[in-house]
């Protein structure tokens, strides 16, 4: 089977005439295995070498040096893919600016280890999992960050949240943009896995939309997983202001990737295996697969008439074939990324296995559900891309740019000339095919997936980098490539290496984004540690102290550059101790670190924060903290003595 696809990616290959060059470079066995990618070499429509492409390289017309001193014009948040967290990196320079743990543990910030985030890592786990992981430290330490979504107000981005999901752990996550730091993460119930994610546009975020990519029996307990037909998979809304799911939908076949429209009606997925099948062999079974639509409307009124079964806690309404909740609208095999056009009307699903892109109207999607027009009417056109169509993005000016991870491109195209070629025309949509290195997943465009896109940048974000770096050994980077797309033709400025792995981003002008520069005290973040405080008669932004109760001892201190509050403390063996840090400092950028030798404690404490820790003393002996977060010329002294009484309490 896995033969005969490499057969039939070989051949649709040829069919598109370009010139392969298979084999030289990038036998590295992706797409699970098949030898589709030893087509993956470096091979160009423009059929340039690359010192010829460059002579021929068209004049840049935005500015991309962002120098010493200077701002970028935009802020890019990537996911990190299997590392589990956000990194914000500016745009056009395409330096990192910061990184936001999420579903890892962050040696530098204490994430996964202070009461602050376990408090988050821990509350919105489904009981199941939290009783799974009660011997396990009570949660997940690694997660697979896809999908970067900042919440939206009337088409736009609004600057409150940015929305992410967890592939591995079926889980989803809110980022306050205020403070970059995560504040929610919810594991969804009856769901496996949360592979695509995107949120409501209109008239504002809203839901969150996440898509349950593998089937599982529900309940999954074991005693019907032989047989694939009893598996079910399932597409969640999460509202984004309570986090917590406002309703799932059980639809045929599985759900890949999702995106929304801008009116505030429609969510739509695509599905590569409805087939229902669990073997790579059984998912590619099908010359077609498709797309479901999900009428919100309807749902939620079938939500509030109780047309639903509660499972896990949430109603589960029935979605799968003959729903008047959904339809599903064929594409051609496996199809990947979907995408709204910044116009608010066209959709693009992106073939993967297949060289086309489909394209969809929504205005015609009220008509599908009234059954007055069939399906495949809501199709406007189906341009033939290349191999690999993966994603689309959208400069704002009717031109898309789809990533060809086959062919290691991106081709730009124009969707009125793909509608008018759909109806017969004689046109060529595509405009121009640039070569990217190599092997495209995700690409962006800055404000692109909003109606504000602007037309200045697209970022390619590439699976491979080869031989584009200084060679690091086995293990190579990834490389985002940045490209300026405000002239006529595309043009790389831009390589950029990426830790394992930049798998999607999002690019946001900096008039969005608006964080503060200290904490405020009454912040939600900290507030469980403000209430201990008070009940213990501390006041934290004064008092350094030492509060008993019991075998419990709370170890109160300020910092305040170079020194803690606390020279020494005295606990006992045995004894469960919280170290609760405050920051004073009122000064930008002062943050200190509150870290003890030998007992693995380290975390931040940002101007006018609180962190805390809870241990248990149960090695007895003199150990020094010490302030992990280079805060002054005293630093160094910056640290002080815990006595770990051998006699417990
Ligand atoms: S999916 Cu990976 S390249 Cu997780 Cu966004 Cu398309
Ligand atoms: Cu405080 Cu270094």
């Amino acid at each position: 089977m896995s033969e005969e696809s490499t057969r039939k990616g070989l051949s649709r290959r040829d069919m598109l005439g370009t010139t392969a060059a298979v084999g030289a470079v990038g036998a590295a066995g992706v797409a699970g295995g098949i030898t589709l990618s030893q087509t993956g070499a470096i091979t160009s429509a423009e059929a340039q070498t690359r010192p010829a492409a460059q002579a021929a390289r068209p004049a840049v017309a935005n500015k991309y040096e962002v120098k010493p001193g200077e701002l970028d014009e935009y802020y890019t948040f990537f996911s990190s893919g299997q590392c589990g967290e956000i990194r914000v990196v500016g745009c056009p320079s395409m330096r990192e600016l910061m990184r936001i743990p999420v579903f890892n543990r962050c040696s530098a910030t204490g994430w996964g280890q202070t009461n602050e985030s376990l408090k988050i890592l821990t509350e919105g786990l489904t009981p199941e999992n939290r009783e799974f992981l009660k011997d396990k430290g009570g949660t997940y330490l690694n997660g697979d960050l896809h999908h970067p979504h900042l919440s939206f107000t009337d088409g736009t981005y609004d600057g409150r949240y940015l929305f992410a999901n967890d592939k591995l752990n079926t889980r989803v996550c809110r980022i306050r943009l205020d403070v970059m730091k995560c504040d929610k993460i919810l594991q969804l119930p009856n769901q496996h896995t949360v592979h695509g994610l995107r949120v409501q546009k209109y008239p504002r975020t809203g839901y969150v939309f996440a898509n349950g990519e593998d089937g599982v029996p529900m309940p999954n307990d074991g005693l019907t997983m032989a047989d694939p037909k009893s598996y079910r998979s399932i597409f969640t809304a999460v509202d984004g202001d309570s986090m917590k799911v406002a309703w799932q939908i059980m639809v045929d076949g599985n759900l890949d990737n999702v995106d929304a429209d801008y009116q505030g009606k429609y969510a739509f997925a695509t599905c590569y295996n409805s087939e229902g099948g669990v073997t790579l062999a059984e998912m590619m079974a099908k010359e077609q697969d498709w797309v479901v639509i999900f009428n919100l409307k309807r749902i939620e009124e079938a939500v509030k008439k109780g047309e639903f079964k509660e499972i896990g806690g949430v109603p589960v309404l029935d979605g799968r074939a003959g729903s008047p909740l959904t339809r599903y609208v064929p594409v051609a095999n496996s199809p990947h990324g979907i995408n709204t056009a910044p116009d608010g009307i066209h959709v693009v699903a992106n073939g993967k296995l297949s060289p086309t892109a489909t394209v969809f109207d929504v205005r015609k999607f009220d008509d599908l559900f009234d059954d007055k027009i069939k399906p495949r009417d809501v199709v406007v056109a189906e341009p033939e891309l290349g191999l690999g169509p993966l994603h689309t993005a959208y400069d704002g000016k009717g031109n898309a740019y789809t990533t060809l991870f086959l062919d290691s491109q991106v081709a730009k195209w124009n969707i009125d000339l793909a509608k008018r070629a759909y109806k017969g025309e004689k046109v060529n949509p595509v405009l121009q095919k640039l070569d990217v290195h190599y092997q495209p997943g995700h690409n962006h465009t800055s404000m692109g997936q909003t109606k504000e896109a602007d037309g200045k940048w697209l970022i390619s974000l590439n699976k491979f980098s080869k031989d584009r770096f200084l060679n690091v050994g086995p293990l190579k980077p990834e490389n985002d490539q940045l490209i300026d797309i405000s002239g006529d033709r595309m043009v790389i400025v831009h390589d950029g290496p990426s830790f394992a792995e930049p798998h999607d981003a999002t690019v946001v002008h900096r008039s969005k984004i608006n964080p503060v520069n200290s904490w405020k005290r009454d912040d939600a973040f900290f507030a469980d540690a403000v209430r201990q405080a008070k009940a213990d008669g501390v006041d934290l932004m004064a008092d350094s102290k030492v509060v008993r109760d019991g075998t419990k001892v709370r170890v109160y201190m300020i910092s305040s550059a170079p020194a803690f509050g606390l020279d020494s403390f005295e606990v006992k063996l045995g004894d469960e101790v919280t170290v609760y840090v405050t920051n004073i400092d009122e000064v930008e950028d002062l943050t200190h670190g509150f870290a003890i030798v030998n007992y693995g404690i380290s975390m931040e404490v940002a101007p006018q924060a609180t962190a805390s820790v809870t241990f248990k003393a149960d090695k007895p002996g003199l150990y020094w903290y010490y302030c992990t977060w280079f805060c002054h010329a005293m630093h160094m002294e910056m640290k002080g003595r815990m006595f770990v009484e051998p006699q417990a309490s």
